[in-house]
């Protein structure tokens, strides 16, 4: 109890300072970032890439919070494979949202009873935790990963994922079930580029989608081509489409073939939160997250986004 007491009260991770320096968390290994503004915070929620890795040793992920994305506050791991009775390994990308005065954490899996990867939910009344399994089993098990969620104006909430394939499903207000049959989002180049030299995946959609809206348009952030992956974005009228290409934000970059985005708007600026193999020790399997300040065009285009280390 002490321990986490600690934890929670006393660790400021980095010195105040004008913007925060990258990567943002320089103590462990960290991935994937989610962001969610929540009560006058950013929380960054990440997976936790192990020391020495060979491959993706994943078993816990983080939270980290700012007031004022200087000085971030380490919440500790809320959350592990352990909380998924069903799971084995893969903790991997995962969304956190916020409904109904809770959280829910949806997160790709190894469902032990098939080998595959599945998504999971967990709930909390906290953003930090702790979050315990909201349903004991997969709410959605066809294999792929990468989960995110939009909750439209309307109520109606939203969950996308994927890899090969982009899909959605519609969320019931409960969060933890959905109505009606995950429903494939076309990849056709005019929605999602088209990448050369791939037969099976004819567009740039990897994995990684992030969906929000934003002055009416909605926007799909995701990790392009592989490997190594860039960061594109495609834009569409409703939050089920149809989507058009709109190019690159973030080149290939930092020394991990993987990337993965989040985006957030705080306090009036705009911030990318991604990530890349900076840390000493730091590659495709040990990465670090780190973010951008980065201002919107006037018409909503978002404009080239470099990583910096400062
Ligand atoms: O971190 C494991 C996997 O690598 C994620 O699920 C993908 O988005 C990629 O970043």
């Amino acid at each position: 109890v002490l321990c986490t007491v600690g934890l929670l009260l006393t660790t400021v991770l980095f010195p105040s300072a004008a913007r925060a320096d990258n990567p943002i968390v320089q103590t462990i290994y960290t991935a994937d970032p989610a962001p969610l503004v929540h009560n006058g915070r950013v929380y960054v929620y990440t997976g936790h890439d192990e020391d020495g890795s060979t491959y993706f040793t994943m078993r816990d992920w983080h939270v980290y919070s700012s007031s004022d994305m200087a000085n971030w506050t380490d919440h500790g791991s809320p959350m592990s494979l352990a909380t998924f009775a069903w799971a084995d390994a893969n903790a991997w990308a995962g969304h956190v949202t916020p409904r109904n005065g809770r959280f829910y954490w949806y997160v790709p899996v190894r469902d032990r009873a098939t080998g595959s990867m599945a998504i999971g939910v967990a709930v909390a009344d906290s953003p930090t935790g702790p979050f315990r399994d909201a349903i004991g089993r997969p709410l959605v098990n066809n294999g792929e990963i990468d989960p995110n969620v939009l909750i439209d104006d309307n109520g109606q909430a939203y969950l996308y994922w994927g890899n090969p394939r982009l899909w959605y499903v519609r969320l019931n207000t409960d969060m933890i079930s959905y109505s009606g049959s995950p429903t494939q989002i076309p990849l056709t180049t005019a929605g999602y580029g088209t990448r050369t030299g791939n037969a099976s995946r004819p567009t740039l959609f990897e994995e990684a989608p992030w969906v929000f809206k934003r002055n009416g348009l909605y926007y799909n952030v995701f990790a392009a081509e592989c490997c190594s992956e860039f960061i594109a974005y495609s834009t569409a009228p409703s939050a089920t489409g149809p989507w058009t290409y709109r190019g690159a934000i973030m080149p290939r970059q930092g020394g991990s073939f993987t990337n993965h985005a989040g985006i957030v708007d705080f306090n009036g600026g705009s911030y990318f939160f991604y990530h890349n193999g900076a840390l000493p020790g730091g590659g495709g399997f040990t990465r670090s997250v780190a973010v951008e300040k980065f201002t919107y065009n006037a018409d909503g285009t978002i404009p080239t986004i470099n990583m910096t280390t400062a």
